[in-house]
């Protein structure tokens, strides 16, 4: 056969491994607001970032393939600063990666696990990732090191915030960001469809993962620092007066509730130059 007809595709097959430890990470992040930032300067800033916000190393086969979902609705200004810090780091760590914001379509009241179960079916269906990020939109990682792959049990990414004082602030959370591989996500059938507005569907998800028989994998307190751009309570995003007593039944409802139940429909999915929007109907509390 002549092998030259398959073109570039050889080459891409032909690449050598990334290396296990990226030349191009460094340490700290300084993490400032920059105002007057565009999306349009977000994009000249990662000329490799192809539609959909997808992008593979130009040199090297990636040994990871991460997915990014994130809960979305009405935070625009926060997704430009997440983006900004994102894409580059991401690309400093040499992955094959992808960005999902999923848009909750309407006024009801948000439901961001639920919008999490939508981001893992959705962004399967496109592409057989390895690992998947679930990512606040307002927490910007402060350091290179905190590496954007999976473990052999669920990942708590988020440990250290600004807003707890780089502390971790109690044992069992889980909240801001946090990594699955499909096996683990499986195994602890997703998460909760029924926490709608704030709170508890962290702790649930926490809870979930010792229910599916693992344990929580965490990054040191130096790496897995956040800033979190600072904002108030949205509207449209109350808080959940069930969810102490939700929790205290998780472990006879989750095999009931979760990625097994899930269901929705989506609006709309367009690739924009930075990330894949997807636009879902949740629908409303039962
Ligand atoms: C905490 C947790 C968060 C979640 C939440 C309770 C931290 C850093 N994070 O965040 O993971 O468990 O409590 O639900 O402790 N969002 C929108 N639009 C809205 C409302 C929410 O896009 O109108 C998304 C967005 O990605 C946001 C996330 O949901 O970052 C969590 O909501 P939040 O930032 O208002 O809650 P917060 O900071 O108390
Ligand atoms: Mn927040």
């Amino acid at each position: 056969a002549n092998l030259s007809l398959l073109g570039p595709a050889l080459n891409k097959e032909d690449m050598p491994y990334c290396p296990k430890q990226s030349p191009l990470t460094g340490g700290p992040i300084h993490v400032t607001f920059p105002s007057g930032l565009t999306l349009a300067e977000v994009e000249r800033k990662n000329p490799l970032v192809v539609r959909g916000g997808r992008y593979r190393p130009p040199n090297c086969e990636a040994r990871h393939r991460t997915a990014i979902i994130i809960p979305h609705r009405n935070r625009e200004h926060h997704l430009k600063f997440l983006l900004y810090y994102l894409h580059p780091f991401l690309q400093r760590q040499q992955l094959n990666y992808g960005i999902y914001i999923i848009h909750q379509a309407g006024n009801y009241t948000f439901n961001r696990a639920k919008l999490m179960n939508v981001g893992f079916r959705e962004a399967m269906r496109e592409d057989d990732w390895d690992c998947l990020f679930f990512h606040d939109v307002d927490l910007i990682p402060e350091d290179d090191r905190n590496t954007y792959i999976c473990d052999a049990h669920p990942k708590h990414a988020a440990i250290a915030m600004d807003k707890f004082g780089y502390k971790l602030p109690y044992k069992m959370y889980f909240g801001g960001v946090s990594a699955v591989t499909p096996v683990q996500y499986l195994k602890m059938n997703g998460f909760p469809n029924n926490y709608w507005g704030w709170g508890g569907e962290d702790d649930d998800i926490g809870v979930r993962v010792s229910l599916g028989g693992m344990l929580i994998s965490r990054p040191s307190l130096k790496v897995g620092r956040y800033k979190m751009i600072k904002h108030k309570h949205d509207k449209g995003n109350e808080v959940n007066p069930k969810r102490f007593n939700m929790l205290a039944k998780t472990r006879h409802t989750w095999k009931q509730d979760g990625m097994n139940t899930v269901e929705y429909e989506i609006v709309s999915r367009d690739y924009q130059p930075l990330y894949t929007n997807i636009t879902v109907n949740i629908g409303t509390e039962a």
